[in-house]
This record gives structure tokens, sequence and C-alpha cells, in this order.
């Protein structure tokens, strides 16, 4: 029943990036993981959180049972990667990429490869049923897709190893397109299905597309017109699908050994993942400037804080010695004014030479004089009073000595200055080029 045939590999050589949009987006992730000079590093040492912007876009394929979602893909890859038949054969959630080995990992494996899609962790059972199929295909836009492949849908008795509306919802979330696909086999009106994309509608409408599949079975196009009729109604009379205008291209993988008069939308799906690709280029480009612009910004005010800081720190630590100084001066000179005035001015000429003495004298006079001058019964307040005082001094010393801020050491400041050059002078640049040489691409390709 199941198509079993044996793997043959497109480009099995190891093969080189084939487009300017891919080259333009390793380009831009590598400016971001650059180990030595990467934004993320970069950032983070500012305390931003930057992420790397993705390599490839994810399309995510969801649908009944059986209609054809992995035949898409490896229709699409020109490979046959995912098992394909009549039975429930996709159980599990498969990631589809392109690499430079032919490979399949399993979930831990997969999870390594995708840390984004980590919190699938959460759903629990879906680690078992969680696998990567990588492929050596550069078949059409394959090097800058991942497609997700889901279980088919189905209602009633089958039971799902795991929470698969939750999953699947909380998947489409993180994709970039959502492809519905449903088939004119009786199974269109799942109500499983219906519900993931009521869900899904809510969330992230914008991402959703509806296709026919498998449309050269569904008879003549009168049937075709019925079946389409059927499913936009079902689909309409959902409250939070009920929108108008669906649109619902007809699809069918192209067989020559059976040519069918359907009509054949099935390019049209390519040139969407082209387009959604374009845009994931484009978006990516400026995310690169925004996010220089936040690290140089980002800098530059970190560098305005510190001079500020300086300045602040230089009048707090004034505040501090002056307080100190007086604190420290004022008690000494009264006590030594005491001890001073026990001299005699003989003793006091012999001791410290006539000049200084003269000064000391002075003075210790002037201290004497105010202190005589307070009334007796006073003295012993004015000296617990000055004391408190003094206390204050220093107590206000000590208060403005801590409430200095942390500056920039220089070796800090001219990191940031060469991170400054280094964004405005090499990762501008390169972005500036990429971005012409993108649109030197799409005046090519669209001969403009
Ligand atoms: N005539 C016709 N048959 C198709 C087409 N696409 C797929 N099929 C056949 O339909 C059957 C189911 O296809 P799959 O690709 O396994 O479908 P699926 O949606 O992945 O199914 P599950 O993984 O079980 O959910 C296979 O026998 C395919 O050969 C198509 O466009 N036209
Ligand atoms: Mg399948």
């Amino acid at each position: 029943m199941s198509g079993r045939k044996p793997r043959s590999v497109a480009n099995p050589l190891e093969s080189a990036i084939t487009t300017p949009s891919e080259r333009i987006l390793k380009e831009c992730h590598s400016l971001y993981v650059d180990s030595e000079h990467g934004l993320v590093k970069i950032a983070s040492s500012l305390g931003v959180r930057l992420l790397p912007p993705r390599k490839k876009i994810i399309v995510m394929i969801m649908g009944n049972h059986s209609a054809g979602k992995s035949s898409f893909i490896n229709w699409y890859a020109e490979e046959h990667i995912q098992k394909t038949g009549v039975a429930i054969e996709t159980q599990g959630f498969t990631f589809i990429t392109s690499g430079r080995k032919r490979e399949s990992l399993t979930g831990n494996a997969t999870l390594h490869l995708y840390p984004h899609f980590r919190p699938l962790l959460e759903f629990k059972g879906v680690m078992d049923y969680l696998s990567a199929e990588i492929s050596t295909s550069k078949q059409k836009k394959f090097s800058l897709v991942t497609f997700v492949d889901t279980p088919g849908l189905v209602d009633g008795d089958m039971i799902y190893p795991f929470d698969v509306n939750s999953a699947i919802t909380w998947l489409g979330e993180q994709s970039d397109l959502i492809f519905v696909f449903f088939d004119p086999m009786g199974q269109a009106l799942c109500k499983r299905t219906l519900n993931i994309v009521e869900k899904l509608s809510e969330k992230c409408g914008d991402k959703l597309l509806f296709y026919l599949s498998k449309a050269d079975e569904a008879g003549k196009e009168t049937d075709r017109q019925r079946v389409m009729m059927q499913i936009v109604q079902e689909l309409c009379r959902r409250p939070g699908l009920n929108k108008c205008g669906f649109e619902m291209p007809t699809i069918y993988i192209p067989n020559p050994q059976k040519p069918s008069r359907c009509v054949n939308q099935i390019d049209g799906v390519c040139q969407t993942i082209e387009k959604t690709i374009n845009q994931a280029v484009q978006k990516t480009l400026d995310q690169l400037e925004k996010d220089c612009d936040l690290i140089c910004s980002t800098i530059s005010s970190r560098l305005q804080q510190d001079r500020a800081n300086v300045i602040y720190n230089k009048s707090v630590r004034l505040h501090s010695f002056l307080c100190g100084a007086l604190g420290i001066f004022l008690p000494l000179l009264f006590i030594l004014s005491f001890i001073v005035n026990t001299f005699s001015k003989e003793q006091l000429d012999e001791l410290l030479g006539e000049g200084p003495a003269r000064t000391v004298n002075v003075s210790a006079g002037i201290v004497m004089y105010l202190w005589d001058w307070i009334p007796e019964d006073g003295q012993v307040v004015f000296v617990i009073g000055f004391g408190a005082f003094c206390y204050l001094l220093l107590f206000l010393a000590k208060y403005f000595a801590g409430r200095s801020n942390k500056t920039l050491t220089k070796k800090e400041k001219r990191t940031m200055g060469e991170y400054s050059d280094y964004i405005q002078d090499i990762v501008k640049a390169k972005k500036g080029k990429l971005y012409e040489w993108y649109l030197q691409q799409c005046a090519a390709e669209y001969d403009l």
C-alpha cells in the first residue's frame, strides 16, 4: 500500500550556495553569530538580547489524513523523502530540510538542529514522534525552506499519543506559512482539522492558505466545484473563519502517466513560497539595520551616561571631602586651642619658631575668645552640640562617598568605541552591499 520506493537522492554532490537570497540570509546569519564580532555577542555584552535571523523559512503543511501532504513535500524536493500511501503514514512531526548530507534525525537531535522549537518538549509525548529528514536536494527553493510535515488528521476513535491539536497550533504559530490541504475524498469536513484551522486563524490568519489537494481525483469539473463549495461552506460555518473571499486553489501532483484536464495551480504554491522567502530576505536585512541602530544607540547612551556619571561623581566626591575635612578639622582645632592655651608665649616661640607660633596663638586666641563668649552654664550643651555637628559632618562625608555611580573603565570605553566603529564601518557597509545586491537580483529577475 505505502509507497516504499528506494530513496533516490537529488543533487548527491555537496552543493555550494546557489541563490543570492540564500547567500544574503546566510551572511546575515553569520553577522549575528560570529564568535568574535557577532551582533548577538556584542548586544549581550550591553545587556541587550538579540535573536539571530533564521536562514530558512518554515512552511507547515497540515490537513486530513491522506490529503497528500507528504507527497507535496516529496514533489517539491524532487526526492522521495517522506513515506506516502493510503494508510495513515505520517504519525508525528517531521522537519524536512536541505543540507550537505542525507540524514535522518530523531527527537533530541532534531531539537538540537532547531533550538527555537525546544518548547515542543512541553507537549507530553511529542518527543517520541519528532524527527528530521535532511536531504541534499536543491530543487526549486528547497535550500531556503524547512517543511514541517504533520500527522494526518482524522475524527472519531483515532487516539493520538500526544495533544495533536495544541502541538499543530503551536508549530503553526512558529511557521512563516501554513498550508491546509483539503482533499476531495470525503474527509474534507474533518472536525479536528476545522477546529485547528479556526484556532490558527485567530492567532495568525495571515499565514494560513487553503488548497484543494489531489484535485485530479475530484472527478469532473462539476464534482470539483461541488466539493469546493462544501468545504468553503463548512469553513464559513465556523464563527472564527466566517470571512468572505476564501481562496482555494486546486492542486495535484502532476503524473505523466495519468494526465488530467483539471487546472493545476501547484506552481502558484511555489510562487507563494518564493514570495515569502523574498519577504524574509527583506525582513532580515531591515532587522539587521534596526539591530545595528539599537546597538549603536545603546553604546552612545551608555557613553553619554558615563560622562554624566563622571561629572556627578566629581561633585559628590568634593562634597564628601569637604564634609570629612570639616568633621575632622573643627574638633581638632577646638582641642588644640585648649592645649596651646596651657603653653606660655615663650614656650611656643621656642617650640614652633616665632612665625608659626604667632599664627597658632592667634587661632587659639579666636577659639578661646568664642569659648569665653559662651555663658558658662551653656558650655556643656555647646560641647554636646558641637560633637553632634562634627559627627553629622563625618556621617555626611560617608554618605556622599557612597553616592558615587559606577563608571566605565578605560578598557570598557575603548571596547564600546570599537564595537560602534565595527558596526558603522563594517556591518552597515555589508548590509548596504547585500541590499544593493538583493535589489539587483530583483531587477534582473523581473527584467526591470
Ligand atoms: N491522484 C493523486 N494522488 C495523490 C496526490 N497526492 C498524493 N496522492 C496519493 O495519495 C495518497 C496519500 O498521500 P500522502 O502524501 O501519503 O498523504 P498524507 O497527507 O501525507 O497522509 P498522512 O501522512 O497519512 O496524513 C498516496 O497514495 C499518494 O500517492 C495527487 O495530487 N493526486
Ligand atoms: Mg504524510
